[in-house]
């Protein structure tokens, strides 16, 4: 496999001022012709990217046929010869076959029930037709699509339809990786949207006939999207039309293509009966996130893939920001350090560590990962605390007028700051080329009314990065008196040195230290506090961050003592009592402070601390701690499910959520006490999916849900998105002695259609999320998801290669678990023509 490196990045040789395709659609036999102006502004060969599968029917320069020995094809690589190119400037233009029906990696154009769609990241478009695939090549494109489906979409605005045709005219320049195309039987709902310079959007979301009452809330975010970022970023939307597509096969979540978003349809179909809040919530959010790339990401664009946190750590930090504005900001805060740390540390603190921006790989669509997205996010949340408000809009003016058109750098992206705000962000920028998860210790000094707080930063090594820099890590720190009043508000200590020390003048007692308030910066913290500084910090900060962060420590110290053989410290358990009956305080965060860390989070842990996990002994602390609390708090609990009742028809917003969270996580609770009574209650009689499969995922655990599992199988046999819900949650809720073999019988159904890579996640996801069940001590779970990742590797590479992390934290357990995950593996790595995806990811895994 050959590494690709950023530093061997040359532009490329040819402008290419146009781009024109003519689709002839077909299932099997589908005839793409371009043609491409091109004129030369550098030294070198034309060399166009072009799949295997790419069968060539016509290559010519300027209309004249090319003859064999005129261009030279290697792998996916096709060269023209020097002598074949009349002057600087021509038309080339290609005649290729391919065929759709067969293409079962979902890259380039594909089938999904009966309907042709499109994804071209990174590097599908060379699966369609021959062209300088890479993300700096942009050009207006114009698209004929020939097709007797009834509804023929491409990107830009329509300039032509008639029965079995349509034009599409894109004027905004483009890489290839945001072209798309739609074919199919479908239907929209539709709404249009004036924006601030009064340009009158036409909006459709389309959906399969039958879906259509299940598009609305995605209409309705993509409305506040628009409205949003207009208001605050001043971002307006440059084309007459607005198109979304919801399709059932897609490989990841979504995709931002110019004009025309395709999407997973578990993004976009939403109603009462078979979406959860979080369902909802995550519709929102990458509704807003698909669109808000029009700006970063397709105006503004990457020069190389290298660059891909540009775009995405940008645009995650935007959506983010929206749904902390439209919902609960402390609470977005919270759920996004959870998903960090459960996704991203725990990335960064193994095998496939790597920098935000990496400086080599070998397949990029390995690269899509929680680094790239989420801590890309927290960089950019880190630059705006370190210039404020202000430093940030004039930042984000100045890369919006600069960069307008442009496929940037994070040089450039940086360099915006610097100008904008006349900061050095020299040292900053090892948070974009650094990987590995900063520690960072605080310890404290008290004398005569003056606080010292003396840092320290240490990053352990990654893979290919021994030795680390200290980066620049702001700190927010406020403090607390005696009393519990804020004796000193929020203020940011910027460190830049390993070691560090800050102090605080004049105090009157010594307070208690709210340290990394908001999470302001992604690093581990490390700092001595006896539990009853934690619940004084749970029950007094005036920073909702470290409030639940405290509760949550206080819970992992009871969790880590109790895997290790000791009893849990009642600390938490009252702690959490006392907070649960605070009705001041919000159902949401009251519902986030109850749960426990993830047993998975627990492992990472004990880990940290030198000790092997044994994920049964963790699972068995979890139950008892859950245990306690329902044992010390089972009227409180009570109170809160009854009183938390939403009454009315079901609105999916964030305080009706908040209190169904609450709620429902008391309900959890209850069910070690009451033998699933109340889940099955609450199964019959809820009238939304949000508690019923809550009710569904309590019955499991209580060991109770045979007959619940037939009614709701029969009830939503004929909906995917729902059946894949009912796919993942026996595993993830089984007892982890049985979820490995809950998988394997699920596995051999004929429902279990695992080509659909939503089904395939939902199955191998499910039993991933059983930590104890996935590391169950005979190998079952990682035999089974070998096997299966093996399977899927030969359909669909992406998918089996983003599965395959599963196996990352894998060296942590015991030698038995560890020999047993090895072997499953190297079985993988060598399975015959496994693909680069998988070869790449299991060898780091491996090695
Ligand atoms: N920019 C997109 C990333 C992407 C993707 C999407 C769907 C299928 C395959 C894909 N490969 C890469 C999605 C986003 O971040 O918005
Ligand atoms: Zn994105």
């Amino acid at each position: 496999i050959q590494t690709q490196y950023l530093a061997d990045y040359r532009p490329y040789p040819f402008h290419l001022n146009e781009t024109r395709l003519r689709f002839g659609l077909s299932d099997s036999a589908t005839e793409v012709t371009s043609e491409l102006d091109f004129t030369r502004q550098g030294e070198g060969s034309l060399i166009l990217d072009g799949g295997t599968g790419l069968d060539i029917l016509r290559l010519a320069i300027d209309g004249q046929e090319l003859a064999p020995e005129d261009f030279t094809r290697e792998g996916e690589m096709l060269s023209i010869a020097d002598s074949a190119l009349p002057g600087d400037s021509f038309t080339f233009s290609a005649t290729v076959r391919i065929d759709p029906s067969s293409n079962t990696a979902f890259e380039g154009l594909y089938l999904s029930g009966g309907m042709f769609c499109t994804q071209c990241e990174a590097e599908g478009f060379r699966h369609i037709t021959f062209y300088p695939d890479r993300p700096d090549v942009m050009a207006p494109f114009r698209v004929v699509i020939d097709s007797e489906q009834p509804v023929l979409l491409s990107n830009g605005n329509p300039v032509g339809q008639e029965p079995g045709r349509a034009e599409w005219h894109d004027p905004w320049p483009k890489p290839a990786y945001l072209f798309a195309l739609v074919a199919g039987d479908l239907v929209a709902i539709s709404d249009s949207y004036a924006t601030q310079s009064g340009r009158v959007v036409a909006l459709n979301v389309w959906v399969r006939p039958g879906d259509q009452d299940r598009a609305g809330f995605a209409m309705e975010s993509l409305i506040k999207s628009m409205k949003w970022d207009e208001e605050v970023y001043g971002r307006e939307y440059d084309l007459d039309v607005f198109n979304i597509v919801a399709v059932d096969d897609f490989n990841m979540g979504a995709m931002e293509n110019k004009g025309l978003n395709i999407f997973n349809s578990k993004l976009v179909l939403a109603s009462p009966e078979t979406a959860t809040d979080a369902d909802y919530e995550r519709i929102e959010s990458v509704i807003a996130h698909e669109y808000f790339h029009n700006w970063t990401g397709n105006r503004i664009t990457c020069r190389d893939w290298f660059q891909l946190c540009l775009k995405e750590g940008l645009t995650v930090f935007r959506d983010q920001q929206f749904t902390s504005d439209l919902r609960s900001a402390p609470v977005k805060r919270i759920e996004d350090v959870q998903s960090l740390r459960a996704r991203q540390f725990r990335e960064d603190q193994g095998p496939l560590a790597h920098p935000p921006r990496p400086d080599h790989y070998r397949e990029i669509n390995n690269f899509y990962t929680a680094t790239v997205y989420e801590k890309g996010a927290e960089v950019i949340g880190m630059l705006k605390r370190l210039v404020g408000e202000d430093g940030y809009k004039a930042a984000l003016d100045l890369y919006f007028d600069r960069h307008d058109g442009d496929a940037a750098t994070i040089e450039d992206w940086l360099l915006v700051f610097e100008d904008a705000t006349g900061r050095d962000l020299a040292q900053f920028k090892r948070w974009y080329t650094d990987a590995g998860t900063p520690r960072l210790r605080m310890d404290e000094e008290w004398t005569d009314g003056t606080l010292t707080l003396r840092f320290s930063q240490e990053t352990p090594p990654t893979p290919g990065q021994d030795d680390k820099q200290p980066r620049v890590i702001p700190i927010a720190v406020g403090l607390i008196g005696p009393n519990g009043d804020e004796t000193r508000p929020t203020e940011i200590l910027e460190m830049t040195d390993a070691q560090q020390s800050f102090t605080f003048e004049g105090l009157g007692a010594r307070p208690v230290v709210s340290v990394l308030r908001g999470f302001s910066a992604p690093v581990v913290l490390d700092r001595d506090l006896d539990d009853a500084g934690r619940a004084f910090l749970l029950a007094h900060d005036t920073d909702p961050f470290v409030r639940w962060e405290a509760g949550r420590e206080l819970a992992l110290n009871a969790l880590q003592s109790m895997a290790q053989g000791g009893s849990a410290d009642p600390a938490y358990v009252d702690a959490i009592g006392r907070l649960m009956s605070d009705d001041d305080v919000d159902p949401a965060f009251r519902a986030l402070c109850l749960q426990l860390p993830a047993e998975e989070e627990v492992a990472g842990r004990l880990a940290h601390a030198g000790v092997t996990p044994d994920p049964d002994t963790i699972h068995a602390a979890h139950m008892q701690l859950a245990h306690s609390v329902a044992e010390a708090h089972e009227d409180l609990l009570i109170r809160l499910y009854q009183s938390m009742e939403v009454t009315g028809g079901y609105r999916p917003d964030a305080q009706d959520a908040a209190q169904r969270a609450l709620r429902l996580i008391a309900m959890a609770r209850l069910n070690l006490l009451d033998g699933g009574e109340r889940a099955a209650t609450l199964f019959e009689t809820a009238g939304n999916m949000t508690e019923r499969f809550a009710a569904l995922s309590a019955m499991i655990r209580a060991g109770r849900a045979d007959a619940a599992l037939e009614t709701f199988r029969q009830e939503f046999a004929d909906n995917r998105l729902v059946m894949d819900k009912w796919f993942m949650i026996q595993p993830a809720a089984a007892s982890p002695d049985q979820a490995a073999t809950i998988a394997a019988e699920l596995s051999q159904r004929d429902d279990f259609e695992w080509k659909n890579p939503n089904r395939f996640r939902a199955l191998l996801g499910g039993l991933a999320a059983n930590h104890a069940g996935f590391h169950a001590a005979d190998g079952l779970g990682y035999d089974f998801t070998a096997d299966w990742l093996i399977r899927m590797d030969a359909a669909n590479p992406q998918i089996a290669a983003r599965m395959s992390t599963v196996f990352e934290t894998w060296k942590r357990y015991d030698a038995g678990r560890r020999e047993k995950s090895l072997a499953a593996l190297q079985r993988i790595a060598a399975t015959p023509r496994l693909s680069r995806n998988s070869e790449e990811m299991v060898s780091r895994m491996i090695e």
